[in-house]
């Protein structure tokens, strides 16, 4: 029974693996470099977003490589769901050409800022490579 259980076993990671996200290094994590939690910004003029990574690789969109992906920077929302194409829109913008900053221009008020990583595919990985997500203010 042992070799037949085995093979059961194998088709099911398998069939679970074809319908999952892509895996990500136990060990990667991604932060907002710049700007720190809690810092306040002057209106009127844009900031720049630093993107930082470890222990995991930048690719552009469409590149299905080993132990990358991209970057997706959420503006006032929380996580999108998981195994799931990350929206595309003024709260969730992507990065898609490797880009490892951006300038941001907000509005004044409080705003949120998090980082997470998606696939080739836009698809958060298992386990979500996800930053802490920080709230800055602009005045
Ligand atoms: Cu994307």
């Amino acid at each position: 029974m042992r070799p037949l259980f085995a093979a059961l076993a194998m088709t099911a990671l398998l069939t679970g693996a074809t319908a999952s996200a892509t895996d990500a290094p136990a060990n990667a994590y991604c932060y907002i470099g710049w700007p720190a939690d809690g810092a306040v910004l002057p209106a009127g003029k844009p900031f720049r977003v630093w993107f930082g990574l470890r222990n995991m690789g930048v690719a552009p969109k469409g590149v299905a490589f080993e132990n990358t992906g991209h970057h997706h920077l959420l503006i006032d929302t929380g996580l999108p769901p998981a195994g799931q194409v990350i929206p595309s829109d003024r709260n969730h913008l992507h990065f898609g050409a490797g880009e490892t900053e951006t300038m941001l221009d907000l509005p004044p008020g409080t705003h949120t800022l998090q980082l997470l990583m998606g696939d080739d595919k836009h698809i958060p990985h298992t386990p979500p490579v996800v930053s802490k997500r920080i709230t800055v203010t602009v005045r």
